[in-house]
């Protein structure tokens, strides 16, 4: 038999094809690194089957590369194929109990690591989650509601995500792990973050007009830089701000106005909406009195669209959502600190 295949030859393929697979695999940064724990673990899990897949495919295109170039039909050759095998039970037990053990073995990893995720300890930081068309919010122990999520490195925090309105999801592309906001529903999340930084937060549920702008940020931060932050944060919380300001700011950042404007007085710096500085100048565009306009533009975004802006993107559920003396607190806030 001139074409018996050589161990070497095919050896030598399968080890080619297994290096192309690997330079693939691992020159291409195909995920973010991880930055917590959790997302160690799920690394972990996506490499074990990474390499699974690298030996199958080394397996499979070894016998058929070999095949291609030693079986290949030649000029004036018109034989026949060969006998076909028929009820090989050797090789079926063994095609069926491979996969088995695979399947198998990836199914008990990933229990164990989503178990693991679970687990937040006796002592977590808690904090809530709040998706609403079309931003996220945190609200802390103290209370305060935030638009940006801050989390101490190394901590177990645990995140309880809920949402006002439809759909939501949760998720930090560099903490692995998605979570669905869920009207009525709370879910939790557990992140022990093990690398400082700053993070995106994105919307993966499709939500609406808006749901491409639906983003955060999530700094990861040292514990002391961490202390420093929560203790200010909690000390501006109780003491009250010149004119009064505090509520309104309060109702502010409550409710993701900061995601998608810029306001100075709040510190806001969102991009999606008009800047909320110009409101004067807005108002007097629109020509109506400058607390009306704030008022309408709550209650019924679309009575008016600012000039290059789109309809349907400011969440129309705050005259519902916001109770009356909160909304009157925001407008007094907005009107006061407009330029
Ligand atoms: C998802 C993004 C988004 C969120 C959240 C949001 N807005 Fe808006 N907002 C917009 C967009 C876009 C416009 C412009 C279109 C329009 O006029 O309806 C706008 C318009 C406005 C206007 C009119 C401004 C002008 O120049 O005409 C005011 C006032 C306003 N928003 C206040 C708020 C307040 C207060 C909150 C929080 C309770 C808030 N917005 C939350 C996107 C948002
Ligand atoms: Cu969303």
């Amino acid at each position: 038999m001139r074409h018996r295949a050589s161990f070497f030859q095919l050896a030598l393929i399968a080890v080619a094809s297994a290096v192309v697979m690997i330079v693939v695999a691992y020159a291409i940064p195909w995920l973010p690194y991880p930055a917590s724990r959790e997302a160690g673990r799920i690394n972990f899990v996506y490499w074990y089957a990474e390499w699974i897949s690298i030996v199958i495919f080394a397996a499979v295109a070894a016998p058929l590369f070999y095949s291609l170039w030693a079986f290949r039909v030649k000029r004036d050759d018109f034989s026949e194929d060969g006998p076909p095998i028929h009820g090989h039970t050797g090789l079926e037990i063994v095609w069926t109990a491979i996969p088995f053990l695979i399947v198998t073995s990836l199914a008990v990893a990933s229990a164990i690591v989503l178990a693991k995720n679970g687990r937040a300890g006796t002592d977590p930081l808690q904090i809530t989650v709040t998706g609403q068309q079309f931003a996220w919010t945190f609200t802390y122990p103290n209370k305060q509601t935030y638009p940006v999520l801050r989390l101490p490195v190394d901590r177990h925090v645990r995140l309880t995500i809920t949402s006002k309105d439809v759909l939501h999801s949760f998720w930090i592309p560099e903490l692995y792990q998605k979570q669905d906001a869920v009207p009525g529903l709370p879910t939790h999340l557990v992140i022990t973050p093990t690398r400082t930084g700053d993070y995106p937060v994105i919307c993966v549920e499709l939500c609406g007009l808006g749901h491409s702008l639906m983003r955060s940020e999530a700094l990861i931060m040292s514990q002391n830089d961490y202390d420093a932050w929560y203790s200010g944060a909690t000390k501006a919380a109780s003491a009250p701000a010149p004119g009064g300001a505090t509520a309104g700011l309060a109702v502010f950042n409550a409710n993701g106005c900061s995601a998608c404007h810029t306001f100075t007085a709040a510190k806001a710096t969102g991009k999606v909406g008009p800047d909320l500085d110009k409101l004067k100048q807005e108002a007097a565009g629109a020509h109506e009195p400058l607390a009306a306009f704030i008022k309408q533009s709550i209650v019924s975004p679309d009575a008016y669209i600012a000039p290059g802006y789109q309809k349907g993107v400011m969440p129309t559920s705050f005259g519902q959502t916001i109770p009356g003396p909160k909304l009157d607190q925001l407008v007094q806030y907005l009107a006061s600190n407009a330029k």
